[in-house]
């Protein structure tokens, strides 16, 4: 088999870049390890930037998005016992979010690219990209037993943190970069209304909750938790209970508490490997990097890598240049570092670490009240978590 560009996982990265491909003329085959239902099946991400929803725009698929999707003016800080409101609508001139769950994403454009006759190999194993730094890179797969090769112009490599293609690279090439924390986040998914209409991030001694929902009947909480913590440690009693004891009392009073249907411990980890490009093989979301959850920036920059990207495919197929692919990594990661100081600065500002002494959290309550109480730093803030600019 051949195609032009090879993308190896169909994450939201991967399928992303399919449509933009598609729609610019571009061919592609998507290999992906797992099947379709399990791709579905993973609770992650929920937050849209307004980039993120424009690209879902530009690929012809953000109808439901547009239906179903909550749109969010704003973000409430906790702390202290209190709660203060963000409106960063205000802040930034009008920009805002957009509550709708990776899952939805990944449905939406999984049916698309069905539609549009694409193809995509699923339970694809031992995928493996090589010759990537040659002109004729190739990608080989077994499927049923049965080994397969393709060949193609270029390599994408969508496949997320653990993924094939970063590990391909040979050590001597990469830089890598990475803090992990000390602790984790316990999700819970539950058929109940959000507490309140906004997101709420609370800072609170006992460790961070966060407050957030996929819809106005369906919520999501986290807890931050040890990170050798383990879910069957958390009955939804406990659950509930130790939410409660995180929260303001108001929010308490207006809590409904139901059933869980979906339980996880995701760990919190910043990384970012240098550069984003290997000759023809190029690395985009997860796979070159993640951030902790707590700026909700890692779907959106997997949307931003593959916009630049696709933009560099285009250029190279449609004006015969190779100026944006050679620029591709330089652009992807000055982004992905924003969003990664971003991030950081999130969750160093709202979780309880094991050294927080009485000077930490008194420093972490400072700047907490300085930012709810400067305009200057609400835009900041605002500026960030929206989305920076393309
Ligand atoms: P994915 O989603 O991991 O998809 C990669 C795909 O590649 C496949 N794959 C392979 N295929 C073939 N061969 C191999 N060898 C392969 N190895 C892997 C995998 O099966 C998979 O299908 O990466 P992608 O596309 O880069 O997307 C990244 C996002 O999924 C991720 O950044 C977000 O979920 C992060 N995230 C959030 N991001 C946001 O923007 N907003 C949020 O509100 C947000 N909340 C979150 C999050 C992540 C969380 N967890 C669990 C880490 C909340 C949580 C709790
Ligand atoms: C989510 O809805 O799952 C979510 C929202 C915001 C975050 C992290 C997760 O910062």
């Amino acid at each position: 088999m051949r195609t032009q560009v090879a993308i190896i996982g169909a994450g939201p990265a991967g399928l992303l870049l399919g449509q933009l491909l598609h729609l610019y003329g571009v061919e592609t085959v998507i290999l992906e390890r797992k099947d379709p239902d399990y791709v579905l099946a993973r609770i992650r991400a929920g937050l849209l930037e307004q980039g993120t929803v424009n690209l879902m725009e530009e690929v012809g698929v953000a109808a439901r998005l547009h239906h179903e999707g909550l749109v969010h003016d704003g973000i409430e800080l906790a702390f202290d016992g209190a709660r203060h409101r963000i409106d960063m609508k205000q802040a930034t001139g009008g920009r805002t979010v957009t509550i709708y769950g990776q899952t939805e994403v990944t449905r939406d454009l999984m049916e698309a690219r069905a539609d549009a006759g694409l193809t995509t190999v699923y339970d694809a194993d031992d995928v493996t990209p090589h010759d990537f730094d040659t002109d004729h890179p190739r990608v080989t797969y077994r499927k049923d037993g049965v080994t397969h090769e393709i060949a193609c112009d270029f390599i994408a490599g969508c496949d997320g943190f653990h993924g094939i293609s970063r590990q391909s690279v040979p050590t001597s090439a990469i830089q890598t970069y990475d803090r992990v924390y000390p602790f984790g986040w316990l999700g819970i998914l539950s058929e109940t209304p959000p507490v309140s209409p906004e997101l709420i991030y609370c800072r609170h001694e006992r460790g961070f909750a966060l407050c957030t929902m996929r819809s106005t009947h369906r919520s999501r909480y986290y807890l931050q938790c040890n990170l050798d913590d383990h879910v069957d440690n958390w009955s939804d009693d406990r659950f509930w209970d130790e939410l409660k004891r995180r929260l303001d009392q108001e929010a308490v009073d207006h809590l409904i508490t139901g059933p869980s249907i979906e339980k996880s411990i995701a760990p919190l980890r910043s990384f970012v490997a240098e550069p984003m490009r290997f000759g023809r093989m190029f690395l985009a979301g997860d796979a070159a990097h993640i951030v902790p959850p707590t700026g909700a920036k890692g779907l959106n920059l997997a949307a931003s890598d593959v916009h630049f990207l696709s933009q560099a495919l285009r250029e190279f197929y449609g004006e015969k240049s190779s100026a944006g692919i050679d620029a591709y990594s330089a652009t992807a990661l000055a982004r992905v570092w924003k969003a990664e100081r971003f991030s950081w600065w999130m969750t160093s500002m709202l979780h309880l670490f094991p050294d927080t002494d009485a000077f930490t959290a008194r420093i972490q309550l400072a700047e907490l009240n300085y930012l709810v109480n400067s305009q200057a730093a609400m835009a900041s803030l605002s500026e960030n978590y929206t989305g920076l600019p393309y």
